[in-house]
């Protein structure tokens, strides 16, 4: 294992040499992956989490507890999000999909940016910002739009919640096991821009390991998982994706 800055061409080459090679790919991608759209990481300096603690929002018990205060929470990253694009990094994993012959991108971010930028094999473990589900009737629907009111109602009258996963849920289990599926079968998984601190997502890449993957870590810190990794670039998504995978913008 090594842990280089993207300038240490031998690392860089290592990692683009295998993803070149590779015939079945998983990418796991966190908050950090979209730094350079301009959305806030969770744990950061100036990270969402900064002025909460996650388990006073991202919680059942504190939407229960004060629907509207997380609601608020929610409704300021919705608008905060609404004028954001893609950057280098995401779109550099929508043209790695079109290069490996099996590809799979998992996500733990809910900011859609991946979708916006191409990426099609795609899963969402931890929900989507612009989807909400209602607590009444289930209805689940895209919504992308500011509510007039909150906490917003449906038309049965049941309150809605973003559909996003919250600390102490279970994760939407077809994705997961689709991640934990191509951990399992790849050649190689590239993990970017997670503190590979919150599970089960962060077991993903440990089964990838357990099976013999080569796995490469694209992250300007060092995390739990940097260790394990064949190489881990110090670096940004943005900056190092792109020399990774060649071509585009
Ligand atoms: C569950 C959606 C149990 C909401 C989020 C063991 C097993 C199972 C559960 C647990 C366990 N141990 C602990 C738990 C509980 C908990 C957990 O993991 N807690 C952690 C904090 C210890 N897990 C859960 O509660 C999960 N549920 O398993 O329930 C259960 C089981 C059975 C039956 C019932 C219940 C649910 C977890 C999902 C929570 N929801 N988000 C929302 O967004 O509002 S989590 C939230 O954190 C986001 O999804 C985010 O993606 C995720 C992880 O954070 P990161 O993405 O890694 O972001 P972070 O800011 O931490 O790091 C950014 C990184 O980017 C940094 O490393 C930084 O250096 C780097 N970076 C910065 N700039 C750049 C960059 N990298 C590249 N380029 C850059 N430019
Ligand atoms: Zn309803």
């Amino acid at each position: 294992m090594s842990s280089a800055s993207p300038s240490t061409t031998h690392d860089t080459e290592e990692a683009r040499d295998r993803l070149r090679r590779a015939r079945r790919v998983l990418a796991l991608t966190g908050a950090g992956i979209s730094a350079e759209s301009g959305v806030p990481t969770f744990r950061g300096p100036q990270g969402l989490w900064r002025d909460f603690r996650p388990e006073d929002l991202a919680t059942p018990q504190a939407f229960s507890r004060d629907p509207l205060l997380v609601w608020e929470w929610y409704e300021s990253r919705r608008e905060r999000m609404g004028s954001v694009q893609p950057n280098a990094g995401h779109h550099a994993l929508a043209r790695l999909e079109e290069r490996v012959p099996e590809f799979l991108l998992a996500t733990q971010n809910v900011d859609g940016l991946h979708a916006l930028a191409g990426s099609r094999s795609l899963v969402e473990l931890h929900g989507c910002l612009w989807r909400v589900r209602c607590t009444g009737c289930g209805a689940v629907r895209e919504e992308r739009e500011p509510f007039a009111a909150l906490p917003p109602r449906c038309r049965c009258s049941g309150l809605l919640r973003p559909d996003v996963v919250w600390f102490g849920e279970e994760l939407p289990r077809a994705p997961l096991e689709q991640a934990f599926a191509a951990a399992r079968a790849a050649d190689v998984v590239l993990v970017v821009g997670t503190s590979a601190l919150v599970y089960p997502a962060a077991a993903v890449p440990e089964a990838a390991l357990e099976e013999g993957a080569f796995v490469v870590e694209v992250n300007p810190e060092r995390t739990p998982l940097s260790a394990a990794c064949g190489v881990s670039l110090r670096g940004r998504a943005a900056e190092v994706l792109p020399l990774l995978v060649g071509g585009g913008a």
